[in-house]
């Protein structure tokens, strides 16, 4: 049944970043601010329509301005707002600058495409091999650089990914066709995926589950379809994860050595000569 509240604070789902917390407390300040400036409003309203109603024997007075009203009703908005920008400062730069993104534990390609999130993660040798827009193809979405062996055994997952917990994911953000926005509600994450650039998003979660992974950004017919779980575990959970995945790839690997014809979707070398694209 359909569970309603009226405390729109319930409707958080449990916040599990390190910065999920500071995020929620200054959304919790801003709620309670705007529910005492609401009142305060609506009262002020109510009570000045009952007072100034019409009524026999009561004649209206015209005044023009009042310099200390509205000195007041000027600086206490500027104070506010500046004082809430000021408070979320660090806790912005945090999130968002390129500059505050810590030394990451595990690092990880991710793009949106309608309506499919898809994740490159670096394989057995730990290094995310380069990457470039002209060589992504449907078969190839991340434009992984044929000529670098170290992108010859980075993994390609679509839908489901795993992570490990207490460690710094740092994700490198784009999308292949329209906008889209990778949206970890649990991790208060939300950031646009846009075609023919990389942004980088990080967070660290700390706490084990399978979380959802949307779009937040209507991109078509199947946008709301365009779900993933988030597979959060510990380290061992994680490393059992990664070899299987390693494992697998070695032997499609191995296959496509013993048989480069059969094997290979797209031969390497075609696939670099044909797709220029304009990212
Ligand atoms: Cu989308």
């Amino acid at each position: 049944m359909f569970d309603f509240s009226w405390n729109m604070l319930t409707y958080f789902p449990p916040g599990i970043s390190t910065y999920s917390k500071a995020l929620d407390d200054l959304f919790i300040l801003v709620y309670w601010i705007s529910v005492a400036i609401f009142l305060l409003v609506q009262i002020t309203l109510v009570t000045f329509i009952f007072k100034y109603r019409t009524r026999p024997g009561h004649k209206s007075i015209y005044y023009h301005g009042n310099n200390v009203v509205e000195f007041i009703w000027t600086l206490a908005p500027t104070v506010l707002f500046a004082g809430l920008g000021l408070y979320s400062d660090e806790m912005w730069k945090v999130m968002k600058y390129s500059s505050r993104v810590p030394s990451p534990d595990v690092e990880i390609d991710v793009v949106g495409q309608a309506f499919n999130w898809h994740a490159r993660y670096p394989g057995a040798d730990g290094i995310l091999g380069k990457r470039h827009a002209r060589y992504r193809t449907a078969q190839n979405l991340f434009g992984i650089d044929p000529t670098d062996p170290k992108g010859k055994d980075d993994i390609v997952l679509t839908g489901e990914f795993n992570l490990p917990m207490n460690k710094n994911i740092v994700v490198h953000l784009s999308s292949v066709d329209v906008l889209h926005s990778y949206f970890l509600p649990n991790f208060r994450i939300k950031q646009d995926a846009v075609p023919g650039s990389w942004i980088d998003v990080w967070f660290n979660g700390t706490k084990a589950g399978k979380y959802e992974l949307a779009c937040a950004e209507l991109c078509g017919s199947g946008h709301y379809a365009m779900r993933g779980v988030l597979n959060l575990q510990s380290d061992a959970d994680f490393a059992v994860w990664m070899d299987a995945k390693n494992a697998a790839k070695k032997a499609v690997l191995a296959a496509e050595a013993a048989n480069p014809q059969a094997a290979a979707p797209v031969p390497a070398a075609p696939v670099a000569a044909e797709h220029g694209s304009s990212h």
